[in-house]
């Protein structure tokens, strides 16, 4: 039996996953159970409620949402659900994404988000994030957060440069 999505990956667009493709990557990786999803804050706001109001009872522990423009997609979510909201900005305008940033992360107080860096990074460590908040109660994800950490460690101690 597959398990219930534990992270939900929420983009405002399938152009958006170029990017957020970084954050299932390693969700997958890691083996938890996540889910993906387009979910337009300004296109369907209607499936945006629902998405967000059905969230907890759903079994989602955190929600990735990555968003470009004028990305609410985030901040309604968050302000729709207890559920962890974290925000990725996605360069998709003239802009590059500091417009998409400067959206999510400028939330007003009482209703969090947390905003990650901008693109593939801001993606790759949403979905770290989010196993490092499964991890307070996974003993085995811990686990394998630090092997995959002493990994990247190894990988720079072998580096070498041109001579
Ligand atoms: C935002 O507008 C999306 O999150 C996307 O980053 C951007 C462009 O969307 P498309 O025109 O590619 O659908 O809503």
């Amino acid at each position: 039996m597959e398990h219930a999505p534990l992270v939900g990956v929420v983009m405002g667009s399938k152009s958006d996953f170029e990017v957020l493709k970084h954050a299932v990557d390693l969700l997958k990786e890691f083996s938890i159970p996540y889910e993906v999803r387009v979910v337009s804050a300004h296109r369907t706001p209607d499936l945006l409620f629902t998405y967000a109001e059905q969230a907890e009872a759903r079994g989602l522990r955190v929600i990735i949402a990555g968003a470009g423009g004028a990305a609410h997609l985030p901040g309604m979510l968050a302000a729709k659900t207890l559920v962890p909201v974290l925000g990725v900005p996605v360069p998709a305008t003239m802009l590059n994404g500091i417009d998409s940033l400067l959206s999510i992360v400028q939330m007003p107080k009482g209703v969090p988000v947390g905003t990650l860096a901008i693109g593939k990074p801001g993606a790759a460590n949403a979905a770290l994030f989010a196993a490092e908040m499964l991890a307070t109660t996974d003993h085995n994800l811990r686990e394998r957060l630090r092997v995959w950490r002493a990994a990247r460690k190894e990988e720079v101690l072998a580096e070498e440069l041109p001579q």
